[in-house]
């Protein structure tokens, strides 16, 4: 049954009559108030733009709060070169209160831009060969991709994969160029060659990496791709699709989903397959229930053997469904990493992405200052840190020094730290409902002093941490996911995601205050330690004895 315009949701409408993603952006621009209209709020998204109030300020006086804006980056693979990530680190320091934020998805994002800045700081990124297009809406996103942590050549072959697909995906419209870096109008009403006048139902994201070693969280991406290869080249790809993680508690019709495996497919089979799965989501796609849009939800809906069929049929390609994944590790990137060809590369962690000043950690005066001297590229990290690339001795020196000297610990995190997460939330995001960046470093220390009081270290739990249920922090692929359910500090708890990321967890306790948690937390690690077998990791440990079995033991914690 086809859907009738009045079923659409009203996304769906600002899309079809926005002209391909302009609207009033335009005029809004240069209409002498510091935000957009309601429709335009919509589009400027798909240009990588949010408008945001910061939830801490007080309104002035009897007015509203006052509009600022985020901007996200499009950075396929979260590869910078020395300029371009000072380009960033400039705009932080003029326009975005002195601080930017890597993303969980290799990306940058700047807050608290001001209208009236907004061309300014497109037109920077824009020189030094960046863009933020299509970061955020209803299209393709930023494409992850698998760190180069050793310099293995494989890797090299990835980004011209992880590339492509960004650049197939980008939508054609040149409504940003416009807009932003004031070309003249091209093509007013073109019908985009993938998204047609009304782009995809929702977003729509992809991640690449090699078979065998997931750093990007695969299975939480709608298509993702784990390339196999012969002699050093790649020569294929397991196709996964259906991964997301946005839900809403107490809607059981809304869930997270680990993507499902389709099949290996050829090399040369990369675009025809990528495009059959984005078109199919395109075509059948909820565009009625934004809560219902992903496609995930197809998958769900309509079963993994039916997609694979309209998948073939649209490519016409066959899967190979025979053909053994290898099993899952996750590479560690942190501290420094001697290659083969002498040159070293250096994984710093930042906790959650923040790169800003305090005093004693100048942090971002640090970074600044060890990629203006070293010239080194960069490469942002799934896990919201930051890879120095192919230094040589004097280089690393270098780094070394301005670290010390700017408070900064070069050291590898413990265990726990180095893949723990938290999404931004308060004060920029409009949807959490709690804190969670905040509070992470409290939260992380009460857990790290429960893994060294079992002795656990050596198979620390992956901890993600969010301000409300839609996943930014991937908390349902952790093993241990900490989730904002409601305000007041309230957090559902997720246990049951393992350490490789191939599954999610489900909730086994609501409303938990974070003070709380440490008590829950001790008893189920103490069954751990005792029960469990040599190695076995939390997420493993879960799966062997029932999610059922901890679901009663938590229940009979006292606080
Ligand atoms: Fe996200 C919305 C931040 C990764 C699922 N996300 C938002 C917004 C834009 C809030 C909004 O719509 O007003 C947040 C901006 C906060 C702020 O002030 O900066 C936001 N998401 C982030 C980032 C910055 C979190 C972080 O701490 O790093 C990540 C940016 C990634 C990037 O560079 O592109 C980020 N978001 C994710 C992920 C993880 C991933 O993709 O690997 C997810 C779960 C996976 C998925 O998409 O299913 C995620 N974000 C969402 C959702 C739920 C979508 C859904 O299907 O239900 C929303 C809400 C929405 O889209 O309506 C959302
Ligand atoms: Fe905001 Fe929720 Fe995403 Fe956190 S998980 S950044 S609170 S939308």
């Amino acid at each position: 049954m086809s859907t009738t315009q009045s079923e659409l949701s009203e996304v769906e409408l600002i899309k079809e009559k926005s002209e391909g993603l302009r609207g009033t952006i335009a005029e809004g621009l240069a209409d002498g108030n510091d935000g957009f209209s309601e429709d335009d709020k919509q589009l400027l998204k798909f240009h990588g733009l949010y408008q945001q109030k910061n939830r801490d300020k007080k309104a002035d006086g009897e007015g509203e709060k006052k509009n600022s804006f985020m901007l996200r980056g499009r950075i396929p693979g979260g590869r910078l070169t020395a300029e371009q990530y000072l380009a960033w680190d400039y705009l932080g320091e003029r326009f975005g209160g002195g601080a930017l934020r890597l993303t969980t998805r290799q990306s940058v994002q700047l807050h608290g831009l001001l209208k009236e800045d907004l061309k300014s700081v497109m037109q920077e990124i824009h020189r030094v060969g960046l863009t933020s297009v299509g970061a955020c809406g209803d299209v393709v996103r930023n494409v992850t991709e698998a760190l180069n942590i050793t310099g293995n050549p494989l890797y090299g072959q990835l980004s011209y994969f992880s590339q492509l697909l960004s650049d197939y995906f980008k939508y054609e419209s040149t409504s940003y160029v416009e807009i932003w870096l004031d070309d003249v109008q091209q093509n007013p009403v073109k019908q985009e060659r993938i998204y047609g006048k009304t782009y995809l139902p929702r977003k729509f994201k992809i991640a690449v990496c090699l078979a065998g070693e997931n750093g990007v969280d695969l299975y939480a991406n709608d298509m993702g791709f784990a390339a196999t290869a012969v002699n050093g080249k790649i020569d294929g790809f397991f196709v996964f699709v259906g991964g997301g993680g946005g839900m809403t508690h107490n809607k059981p019709e809304t869930f997270p989903r680990a993507a499902d495996l389709l099949g290996w497919v050829p090399v040369d089979a990369l675009l025809p397959i990528a495009t059959a799965i984005v078109t199919a989501h395109r075509d059948f796609g909820d565009r009625t229930n934004r809560k219902h849009a992903r496609l995930k939800y197809v998958l769900a809906d309509r079963g993994v053997q039916w997609f694979r069929n309209e998948v073939e049929t649209r490519a016409k390609i066959s899967f190979d469904t025979v053909r053994p994944l290898p099993a899952w590790k996750v590479p560690e990137y942190h501290g420094f990493i001697k290659k083969p060809d002498g040159k070293y590369n250096f994984g710093l962690y930042i906790m959650n992405g923040r790169i800003k000043d305090i005093p004693g950690y100048r942090l971002k005066t640090a970074i600044q200052l060890a990629v203006a001297r070293t010239g080194v590229s960069v490469q942002l990290t799934p896990d919201q840190d930051m890879l120095f690339l192919d230094m040589d001795d004097k280089q690393r020196l270098e780094l070394l020094h301005i670290f010390k000297s700017h408070g900064i610990n070069t050291n590898r995190p413990n265990a726990l730290y180095r893949r723990a997460l938290a999404c931004v939330s308060l004060p920029t995001c409009a949807l959490a409902l709690t804190e969670s960046e905040r509070y992470f470093p409290h939260v992380i220390r009460d857990i790290n002093r429960l893994v060294e009081k079992y002795n656990l270290m050596d198979r620390a739990p992956l901890v993600r941490m969010t301000g409300c249920p839609n996943g930014c922090g991937r908390p349902y692929s952790a093993e241990i996911g900490i989730v904002g359910q409601q305000n007041g500090g309230k957090y559902a708890i997720f246990l049951g995601g393992n350490y490789a990321g191939t599954k999610v967890g489900e909730a086994v306790l609501q409303k938990v205050q974070m003070t709380e948690l440490p008590a829950h937390l001790d008893k189920a690690f103490a069954f751990w330690s005792k029960e469990s077998q040599p190695k076995e990791r939390f997420g493993d440990f879960i799966a062997r004895v029932g999610i059922d079995k901890i679901k009663a033991l938590l229940a009979t914690t006292d606080k």
